[in-house]
């Protein structure tokens, strides 16, 4: 007889500029090693050799007359990528996939950020991921006066993305919280303005509860 690997389980973090969801990978992925869970780290636009290169174009500030339309078919050529050599490889074997972004990112920036019709983004998310999506994403949510004063600290040139204005990361926030209101199966909001310590008991607890228990 035969036993097939149970698929892993797919965690997205999601959030504005500086919301602090990168901060929160390595906690969470120690909550699942001591479950006993086998997991992976990766991260948006990235996590495949080819996806990091194109991560490097779509991120220099060097690019600034970049189409709105090439920005949106880069990062799914970056996911397809990604998809490919990294997250589908991993859930098939049984380990859980965290990620740092995801398609809500593709959402929230494209489509809300730079207007992007969400119709669009729809067909090329069925094409690039078929059926697949998140069992559960994290909206790391923040003003955005809070997390670009978080980001701004960090030492470094700024990003394409870093260089957009407030208007822009209220935009990309308002869409993140109207797909949060729409699935509230798949996400949970998290309260990225409390400390950091708060902010990782809010996601142990959001976790353990949706997945870890059920
Ligand atoms: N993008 C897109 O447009 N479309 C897509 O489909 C995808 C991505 C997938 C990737 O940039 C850019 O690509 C991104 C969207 C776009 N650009 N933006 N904006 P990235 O990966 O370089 O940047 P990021 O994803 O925005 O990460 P980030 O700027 O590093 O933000 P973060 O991960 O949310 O924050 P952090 O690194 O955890 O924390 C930021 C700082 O705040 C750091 O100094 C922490 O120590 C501090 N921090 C964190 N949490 C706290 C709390 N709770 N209190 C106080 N200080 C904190």
């Amino acid at each position: 007889m035969t036993t097939t690997a149970k698929r892993g389980r797919f965690i997205t973090l999601e959030g504005i500029e500086g919301a602090g969801k990168s901060s929160q990978v390595a906690p969470l992925a120690q909550l699942l090693r001591a479950h006993g869970l086998n997991c992976v780290t990766t991260r948006e636009p990235g996590g495949a050799p080819l996806a990091e290169r194109l991560r490097d174009v779509l991120l220099d500030s060097r690019h600034t007359g970049m189409s709105d339309l090439t920005e949106l078919l880069l990062m799914f050529a970056a996911r397809a990528e990604h998809l490919a050599h990294t997250i589908q490889p991993a859930l098939s074997a049984g380990i859980w996939v965290i990620c740092d972004r995801f398609t809500d990112a593709t959402y929230a920036y494209q489509g809300g950020g730079r207007g992007v019709d969400a119709t669009h983004i729809a067909q090329l998310e069925t094409l690039v991921q078929g059926n697949l999506r998140p069992n559960l994403t994290l909206i790391f949510d923040v003003p955005p006066r809070i997390g670009l004063a978080r980001a701004r600290q960090r030492a470094g040139a700024t990003d394409r993305f870093e260089q957009e204005d407030e208007a822009f990361f209220t935009a990309v926030r308002t869409t993140y919280q109207q797909r949060a209101l729409a699935h509230p199966q798949q996400y949970r909001i998290i309260d990225a303005s409390a400390a950091l310590t708060e902010v990782t008991q809010q996601v142990q607890h959001c976790v353990t509860e949706a997945l870890l228990m059920s």
